[in-house]
């Protein structure tokens, strides 16, 4: 153990083997009916890597238990632990047809980390939380971040009354999960709880491959408006209706998605806008729809151009379907604002991979993350190592072991300094 104030001790280096075998044992547990890597929240094969990342954690000796939001949090003991902690962590659920590394990449380094540290008998000042956040990604509930919205306090009763495409609310499936949806409204750290919170993410852009940099250190975490668009139409005879007569909510939906698009492509700053998928019927070519629903998004890490684009997209869409004599009725699902990071983590960030030897850039991320939401809790930072093609959300998501390796070790570099700070 280093006395307090001394430089920190030298950052072990993790073991590339160990994580990227980790990696690929994680990437077991999909649907193995569909191409890619699916383990979207509540799925069995979800379920079932639960138990194995809790045992990984037991493996490594950090105890890990299971929190109200379904959380999964394992402690390495500081010297002077029982106070504000260090916390690192992510998320292992899936998109559809997703990746092996989006957000597995933080969760398997933080306990590769956590490993490294016990191996080599470096004992932090803190507590170390190593946590894998419950449905970080987008679902049809409109609510992601479920775990860490908990933790920080946001996570509200009137999500649990969401419903997905099928009907089910948010709360029964958490309940179905083994979550007690009520206790999860009720478990929020408090502000003291966190010393500082690192998260290691892929990029999943194409910012750092082309610069040629080895680590990003996040500037800021997009917001993310997404909304439900409600197109109500009016049935008719896809063969004897003139089509000055018809009022289809299909044709007003895909306006719609052309609009989301031309917003986006409108942005001067960082800034962008994605239809994710249309239901519509009575789905029938010789019926013209009389209802269709539109799932969309925008981002930007501005936002003044969130909040334009957020009545720019819904006076454009309005005035068309009413065009139409289509009705509309729009839901926001969820408003994220933009979170900047903590400028003092940014320097610890930098100052870990000058430490290492390894070339890094500022680079905003357009993905949300759980930083997001802990970021309520304490001074935030992320650590981000590069997306070839800058592709993610999709089965071509790769991250060569040995970046996620030099990621890993600065996010441990990072620690060690944040431990003294
Ligand atoms: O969708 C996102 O921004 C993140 O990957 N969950
Ligand atoms: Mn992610
Ligand atoms: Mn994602």
């Amino acid at each position: 153990m280093t006395a307090q104030g001394l430089n920190p001790p030298s950052p072990p280096m993790p073991d590339a083997e160990r994580l990227a075998a980790a990696i690929d044992g994680l990437a077991e547990f999909h649907d193995s009916t569909r191409p890619g890597w699916s383990r979207e929240v509540f799925s069995e094969p979800y379920r079932a890597s639960r138990e194995w990342v809790r045992a990984r954690m037991a493996d490594a000796g950090l105890d890990p238990v299971v929190d109200a939001a379904g959380n999964i949090v394992g402690r390495l003991p500081g010297a002077r632990g029982g106070g504000p902690a260090l916390v690192t962590g992510s998320h292992t659920d899936t998109v559809p047809l997703g990746g092996r590394f989006d957000g597995i990449v933080g969760v398997l380094s933080g306990i590769e980390v956590a490993t490294r540290l016990r191996e080599t008998g470096t004992v932090l000042e803190h507590d170390l939380l190593v946590v894998d956040f419950l449905g970080e990604e987008a679902n049809e509930f409109g609510i992601s971040c479920m775990g860490s919205r908990s933790v920080a306090g946001v996570l509200e009763a009137g999500h649990l009354n969401r419903v997905d495409g099928s009907g089910v609310r948010l709360g029964d499936a958490l309940d179905g999960f083994g979550v007690d949806p009520s206790a999860a409204l009720r478990q929020a750290w408090r502000a003291g709880d966190v010393h500082a919170y690192v998260e290691l993410h892929i990029e999943q852009g194409p910012l750092l491959e082309r610069s040629g940099e080895r680590i990003g250190v996040v500037t800021a975490i997009a917001g993310i408006d997404r909304l439900l668009v409600n197109f109500a139409g009016r049935a008719g005879h896809a063969g004897t209706t003139p089509m000055a007569d018809r009022h289809d909510a299909l044709v007003s939906a895909a306006a719609a998605v052309l609009t989301v698009d031309r917003v986006g492509c409108g942005a001067p700053v960082h800034g962008v806008a994605t239809s994710g998928y249309i239901r519509s019927g009575p789905g029938s070519m010789g019926v013209i729809s009389d209802h269709a629903r539109l799932w969309a998004e925008i981002r930007s890490v501005d936002g003044s151009w969130l909040a334009g684009a957020r009545r720019r997209i819904v006076d454009e869409i309005a005035a068309e379907a009413a065009a139409r004599g289509v009705e509309i009725d729009v839901e926001w699902l969820s408003d994220q604002d933009p979170v900047p990071t903590a400028p003092a983590l940014r320097d610890t960030i930098g100052a870990a991979a000058d430490e290492l030897g390894l070339s890094w850039k500022a680079v905003p991320s357009g993905a949300g993350h759980d930083a997001a939401h802990l970021a309520r809790l304490g001074p935030m930072g992320m650590i981000f190592v590069p997306s070839r093609d800058g592709r993610s959300h999709c089965p071509e998501e790769f991250t060569p072991a040995s970046d996620i390796a030099a990621g890993a070790h600065v996010l441990a570099a990072t620690l060690l300094r944040l431990d003294r700070s």
